[in-house]
């Protein structure tokens, strides 16, 4: 009797070890699939980092062929029509060169010049802003650039009104220097999200196609000409009264011909021709004041995918008058 109760004391010890054992195995087994799969993104998304970054360089090698072969920079050029897309081990990646002095520069308005100030204006007017939320915008854009302390009139705000904000742990300062960074937007004053999506700053879509609109504006580090072959019609619309939808249409359509109607690529050679193109349009001494031919300023969007890993590289570029161009800025994810 008291064997045979000491042989299943032994047989449940031994299944409980056995229960143990095996939890413990299966615990080691997950805690390591966990830790491979940890390692295997961390080595992906390092992977995806690197060969974004060869993208820049590939970027910057067609900047320097397109700087050689002609001085002008327009939409047909094959840094703009020529995206990359390359499959690399593991996945694939695709690259793409955009012009940005085709779009408004913000930081142009830190000059205070009547004439980018009367572009901006008719810029947000187009994209229906009122002419409140017009001003109230530019007087607290021009007080976050500015070095003084003093509101632009009654729509400005200074150091006092973002350290005044209801939330004491959200105040700072006014940063009274050029913007760094479209995302920077959102701590001035006036910027709600109405008005952001307004300017497509945040990503908006036609109504009726439902397809993404293209961006307007942008931030660099400088005052910067606005490039009349690569603009599109809202920016060009903004560079004079007289530029209706209609005429920026047809600029376009002769700027672009290949593009549109298999014809010949008639970009500007210089602004003295598009003076001349709007003459012959009957727009008479249109002032082309801060408006160029050719581009400094690219932005190169990398996507990368390795394995489950996908990543977005923004880097902005400057090319320079040899051809030579730097990265300026990166950002991931968003523009
Ligand atoms: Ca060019
Ligand atoms: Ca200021």
């Amino acid at each position: 009797m008291k064997s045979r109760q000491q042989n299943g004391i032994a047989l449940i010890t031994a299944l409980l070890i056995v229960t143990l054992a095996t939890t413990a195995a299966i615990a080691i087994t997950s805690e390591l699939q966990i830790e491979i799969r940890r390692n295997g993104n961390i080595i992906h998304h390092d992977q995806a980092y690197i060969y974004a970054v060869a993208a820049e360089d590939f970027a910057r090698y067609g900047l320097k062929l397109d700087h050689d072969a002609s001085k002008i920079d327009h939409l047909n050029e094959l840094w703009h029509i020529i995206p990359v897309a390359e499959d690399i081990e593991g996945g694939t990646l695709e690259g793409r060169l955009d012009d940005l002095q085709g779009l408004f520069n913000l930081n142009n308005l830190a000059n205070k010049k009547a004439l980018d100030k009367e572009r901006f204006q008719r810029l947000l007017k187009n994209l229906e802003l009122t002419s409140e939320e017009s001003q109230q915008i530019i007087a607290s854009l021009l007080d976050w650039m500015d070095a003084d302390q003093t509101s632009e009139l009654a729509y400005g705000a200074e150091d006092d009104y973002y350290q005044g904000l209801s939330e004491p742990d959200r105040a700072y300062l006014a940063a009274n220097q050029l913007l760094s960074h479209l995302s920077e937007l959102r701590l001035i004053k006036g910027f709600t999200n109405g008005i952001l999506q307004k300017m497509r700053i945040l990503p908006a879509v036609d109504t009726e196609t439902g397809e993404a609109l293209p961006t307007l504006f942008t931030v660099l580090p400088e005052y910067t000409e606005i490039n009349i072959n690569t603009a599109p019609v809202e920016v060009l619309k903004s560079l004079n009264i007289k530029i209706s939808d209609e005429i920026a249409q047809q600029i376009v359509s002769r700027r672009d011909g290949a593009i549109l109607d298999g014809g010949d690529v008639t970009p500007f050679e210089t602004v003295e021709d598009f003076k001349k193109y709007l003459e012959s349009i009957s727009i008479k001494n249109a002032n082309t004041e801060s408006l160029s031919v050719s581009t400094q300023y690219f932005s190169l969007n990398a996507k990368t995918t390795i394995g489950q890993t996908q990543m977005n590289l923004y880097s902005q570029l400057k090319r320079n008058d040899k051809g030579i161009s730097t990265v300026i800025s990166r950002s991931q994810g968003v523009h």
